[in-house]
């Protein structure tokens, strides 16, 4: 059992009123909160060790160089990558996903065929259209039924020789739905196509195990995970990062330059051009730490609870419509209130002290599938509890009285 209460004192932030009341914090798939030992953490990389990386023969940049690559291990022992040159450091999902879309567009033909799902988040649909526009490849979407799940069926009848990278997501951001992926990987294989999982939403939820999965490519982002924004991770097989083209070039990047040609540096290097994000990549493994402290599995535990509580609270508000009633699903619940617009709700539970995200979760084509312009998104995290859930309810409730 966690204890919750405890838990809560690791975040400073959740401890302040909001427009004169006690902050409830439901906006954890948006980002979520740091703890205090993250927070900390960035100001220690600053105040003692701050230099650039890989470069310096001084001490300084040795122990920031040291902190830097401990950080990819932490990152690797979270997610069972086989090697430590397998995680690269990204600005976070987007980056991570848009860095294999550039290489496949420079490896795909014309008339070959890229997998997509209708849950996807816009990060992992943009990215694929822009490598269709480059190659002359296909974009195929595997469709969703009512509950927003994903049409095995129709995956099989989609997959082809021709598919060459299929791409879905772990978990919908705005709909809470767990994918099938392990079999979504093992049917992309009969094929030959390589696999990416965004596991934006994932990695803070669950066990990630790539090598158990055996998908080609793994992407998330530090701050859905308690650590710093702007840094994240794309894993990749060896094979396969060693066969993808180089994403942006600069130092830190090749092993020689001459202006004939440049070589390459080996991994994870041929990857991250520049000077890195130092300080938080240094502290996405603190993130780590803190996570594997609490326990993934007692975090998936609890949460499941949280949803489990707050689908059945809500069910008793007048009107409500739930989107995303998935068998298998994490701590999203996403709905709306009769005919009231969201943005409304969302505005007036704020003044209430209570943050949901309200809009189309930048998952447009799950709003067309519902014919809805969006959503009220209620995303739960570890240090959420059921009281505010019964204070969600409540001020829904009012919401709902107000507008209606
Ligand atoms: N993929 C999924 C499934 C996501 O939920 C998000 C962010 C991203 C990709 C992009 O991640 P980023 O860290 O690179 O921005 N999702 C959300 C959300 O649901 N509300 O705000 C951001």
């Amino acid at each position: 059992m966690l204890d919750i209460q405890k838990i809560r004192e690791d975040f400073p932030i959740l401890h302040q009123n909001i427009n004169e009341k006690p902050l409830v914090y439901f906006d954890n798939a948006a980002t979520s909160q740091k703890p205090t030992i993250v927070i900390d953490a960035i100001a220690e990389y600053y105040n003692t060790i701050n230099s650039n990386i890989h470069r310096g023969v001084h001490t300084l940049s040795q122990k920031a160089t040291d902190a830097y690559e401990l950080s990819r291990q932490k990152i690797q022992h979270f997610i069972n990558a086989k090697h430590s040159h397998e995680v690269i450091f990204t600005r976070g999902t987007t980056e991570s996903i848009n860095l294999v879309a550039a290489g496949f567009s420079q490896l795909l033909k014309k008339d070959d065929e890229i997998i997509i799902s209708y849950l996807e988040h816009h990060s992992n649909i943009v990215p694929w259209q822009m490598a269709c526009e480059k190659s002359g490849a296909v974009l195929k979407v595997i469709p969703m039924n009512e509950k927003g799940e994903l049409l095995m069926d129709e995956f099989d009848n989609l997959l082809s020789e021709k598919t060459k990278i299929v791409a879905v997501n772990h978990i919908s951001n705005s709909l809470g739905t767990i994918n099938p992926i392990s079999a979504i990987i093992q049917k992309a294989k009969v094929v030959g196509a390589a696999v990416l999982i965004d596991g934006a939403q994932a990695t803070p939820h669950l066990k990630v195990d790539v090598q158990l999965l055996d998908c080609d490519f793994y992407c998330a982002s530090a701050h859905k995970m308690y650590g710093p924004t702007g840094i994240g991770f794309l894993y990749g097989k060896e094979e396969w990062l060693e066969k993808l083209p180089a994403y942006q070039g600069g130092g830190e990047m090749i092993a020689s330059v001459t202006f004939e040609k440049t070589a390459y540096a080996d991994l994870p290097h041929k990857f991250e051009a520049g000077t890195p994000n130092i300080a938080d990549g240094i502290v996405f493994g603190t993130a780590i730490d803190y996570l594997n402290s609490i326990g993934i599995q007692k975090i998936a535990a609890y949460e499941h609870e949280l949803l489990l509580y707050g689908t059945e609270k809500l069910a008793q508000i007048e009107g409500i419509k739930f989107y995303g009633t998935a068998k298998n699903k994490t701590s999203v619940i996403s709905f709306n209130i009769g005919n009231i617009h969201p943005y409304d709700i969302g505005s007036i539970v704020d003044k209430l002290g209570i943050a949901v995200r309200t809009g189309h979760h930048c998952t447009q084509p799950i709003m067309d599938f519902y014919k809805i312009s969006g959503t009220i998104r209620a995303s739960f995290a570890f240090y959420n509890t059921k009281e505010e859930i019964d204070l969600l309810v409540e001020a829904l409730q009012k919401a709902r009285l107000m507008l209606s």
